[in-house]
């Protein structure tokens, strides 16, 4: 399985001595590229030493990684990054699956540090996230991360302290497969995505919560009024702007913190850097997208290259082509592309804002570049997204006519917003949607007995204290895509701006301002795991959380409630096949990540299901999954967008002992 190749990234054991000296190589370069560790490096540098292409394996010897701060910065301006190693990202880390990892993480920060290995299945101790897992590694101290590596794929570590994420704290990690993998290919990349700031993380944060569209200088301008009022009419321009207004969004809010402030790096390079990567015509080159921004979802094309994916979330999956894909926070999409023409190709990952993008180049020599596409205009949220949808569309519904509320879409029919059915209720989106609630009272426990243990053998059913709804399974078939359901009279108080009337499954749709180019974009009922699930069993029970939030404050939270103020877990019992059903009520995506078990999605394919560590959740969208929780503990569930992980969004998921009772008090949280 053994692969070098002199351009490619190179699989071989390295012993720590040699990787230090390339370390030291890597540091002498000047520059844009000071920084960059061995896999990221220009074409032209890449090729200075075989060594200083391999990444670090912990085959042969231990890991060593040190987290430090060091200088940084690009485009003439200069900052301090949070590094691991001194590079940002940090290093390529390599292990061959069936093996031991075992890696000492050294502070050198003032502040305690941590790192997560993000999708990996690890005992709870090794896990990563203070306050739930471990105390943090305090300044100065070792930590001996130590566990077996039960899977194989591409995956990423990040801190789980602070801003630290934000800061560079961040690294690929590839698991080699013990078996021999269902496809080819003859070279392979990491591409990983980021977001980097010269503002202080905790300043960014500040001005968001004083002013929420602070980064939002997309806004929609006075002459966009006028323009409006030209082509729907005065009293629907009116109309439309406020509805925006007392949803307390904006139709252009789309991502809270934007290019105005983020360069977007790729493998730790602005786009003037130019990362490239090279191949000889007719090459099967694999490249391991991962996004780790830490607020930033990225659209992802190399225009003339059709790309195949081949794994997601690390995971095999039945091959499917496409042009184009949005990549959520935190994910990682494993494509084949084959260039078969002599000149360059661009990597192109716009933010899903538009605010800017990431930049590299597929070339078969060093120093080409190819044409950087234009950037599309802005998308901009409509009715589905608001939750408002109400039987107007099937599954399709958010490309129908007259549905953008916006007025900037050419979708937009003048007089279609004053004189649709649904804009005489978006008063109710905002208030206990209860006549609407009254049929489909199945999904809201409300009324219920704040805390209610049923069902036996220690089994839970009913609410918790926090508003998590656990009932027995319905009996949907397992892998099938939920059904519409209108929001039940639970507003989740006042951390919550507005509940969805009604929330859908979204999976079929590409996301705000994609699928309109005419070209094919991949969505999550197109991908299916590989090799069919032998037994697929029902889920004994289902689990529903509400995504909330109150944009104008930067809110962020679960059924209303942030973590400092939900103090009991959610519990979940050893072995019990469980569906987690995930509600947007906002209207901002989030990128939901549950640690420590590997989760199916279920978008319609049965025992073929994808297996996923992050799903995206769109406005307004009902997700699903399954999962079978094994490895006993808490464990971290939250958000990926940093700043809404940081604020709320997030809470603890406590697995039992084989055996033993289901935790639903508050001691599974240090
Ligand atoms: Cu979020």
């Amino acid at each position: 399985m053994e692969r070098s190749f002199t351009d490619g990234v190179v699989t071989h054991p390295v012993t720590r001595r040699r990787f230090l000296h390339a370390a030291g190589a890597v540091g002498a370069l000047a520059g844009l590229q000071r920084l960059a560790p061995a896999y990221a490096l220009p074409a032209s540098d890449r090729g200075a030493g075989r060594a200083a292409l391999a990444g670090v394996s912990g085959r042969d010897t231990r890991v060593d990684l040190i987290i430090d701060r060091t200088p940084f910065g690009f485009g003439g301006r200069r900052s301090v990054a949070t590094t691991i190693n001194g590079s940002v990202p940090g290093p390529l880390l390599r292990f061959r699956e069936g093996e031991r990892a075992t890696i000492h993480v050294t502070n050198r920060l003032r502040e305690d540090t941590s790192i997560h290995w993000h999708g990996l299945l690890v005992p709870n101790a090794m896990d990563g996230v203070p306050g739930v897992n471990f105390p943090g590694i305090h300044p100065g101290q070792t930590f001996v991360y130590d566990f077996p590596l039960r899977q194989y794929g591409t995956y990423w570590y990040h801190s789980h302290s602070g801003f630290q994420e934000q800061l560079g704290h961040y690294g690929p990690l590839i698991i080699d497969p013990s078996e021999p993998e269902p496809f080819q290919y003859d070279r392979e990349y990491v591409v990983m995505l980021s977001d980097w700031s010269f503002e202080d993380p905790g300043k960014i944060l500040d001005n968001l919560k004083k002013q929420s569209a602070y980064y939002n200088f997309q806004r929609r301008t006075v002459g966009d009024f006028f323009r409006d009022v030209d082509r729907n009419g005065l009293r629907a321009t009116i109309a439309d702007r406020w509805e925006w207004g007392k949803m307390r969004m904006t139709p252009t809010d789309i991502s809270d913190v934007t290019g105005s402030t983020y360069t977007y790096l790729l493998n730790g390079l602005p786009p003037a850097a130019n990362w490239t990567g090279l191949f000889r015509a007719g090459e099967r080159v694999r490249l391991r997208f991962i996004n780790a921004g830490a607020g930033s979802y990225f659209d992802v094309r190399i225009p003339g290259l059709e790309m195949t994916l081949v794994q997601a979330s690390g995971q095999h999956v039945q091959p499917v082509a496409f042009d184009e894909f949005r990549i959520e926070i935190a994910q990682t999409f494993d494509v084949i592309v084959k260039p078969t023409e002599d000149r360059a190709y661009t990597i192109f990952a716009e933010s899903m804002d538009r605010s800017g993008y990431a930049r590299g180049t597929l070339a078969p020599r060093a120093g080409m570049s190819a044409e950087i596409p234009r950037r599309r205009p802005r998308p901009t949220l409509n009715m589905v997204d608001m939750g408002m949808a109400m039987g107007m569309g099937g599954h399709e519904g958010m490309s129908m006519p007259g549905m953008d509320m916006s007025g900037t879409g050419t979708a937009s029919k003048p007089g279609a917003d004053a004189s649709m059915p649904g804009m005489d209720m978006p008063a109710a989106a905002t208030k206990p949607a209860a006549a609407a609630a009254s049929g489909h009272a199945g999904h809201d426990m409300s009324s219920m007995p704040g805390v209610t243990a049923s069902g036996g053998a220690g089994v839970f059913e009913g609410q918790l204290r926090d508003g998590t709804i656990i009932r027995a399974s319905n009996l949907r078939a397992p892998g099938t895509i939920p059904e519409p359901v209108m929001h039940g009279n639970n507003t989740h108080g006042s951390a919550s701006a507005g509940t969805a009337m009604e929330t859908r499954s979204r999976l079929s749709e590409p996301g705000a301002g994609l699928g309109e180019d005419g070209w094919r974009v991949l969505v999550w009922t197109d991908v299916k795991r590989l090799t069919p699930a032998e037994t697929f069993e029902p889920p004994v029970r289902e689990i529903e959380l509400h995504l909330t939030g109150n944009m104008e404050r930067y809110m962020w939270s679960i059924n209303g409630i942030k973590f400092s103020d939900a103090r009991d877990p959610i519990p979940l019992k050893h072995g019990e096949r469980i569906r987690l059903t995930i509600v947007n009520d906002t209207m901002m995506a989030h990128p939901m990540h549950l640690h420590g078990v590997f989760m199916e999605l279920e978008n319609g394919h049965g025992p073929e299901c994808p297996y996923v560590h992050t799903i995206n959740v769109k406005p307004a969208e009902r997700v699903s999954l399954l999962a079978t929780p094994v490895d006993p503990g808490p464990w971290a569930f939250h958000c990926h967008v940093l700043f809404h992980m940081d604020v709320g969004m997030f809470r603890v998921f406590h697995v039992s002992e084989p055996g033993g009772p289901m935790t639903t008090e508050g001691e599974a949280r240090s």
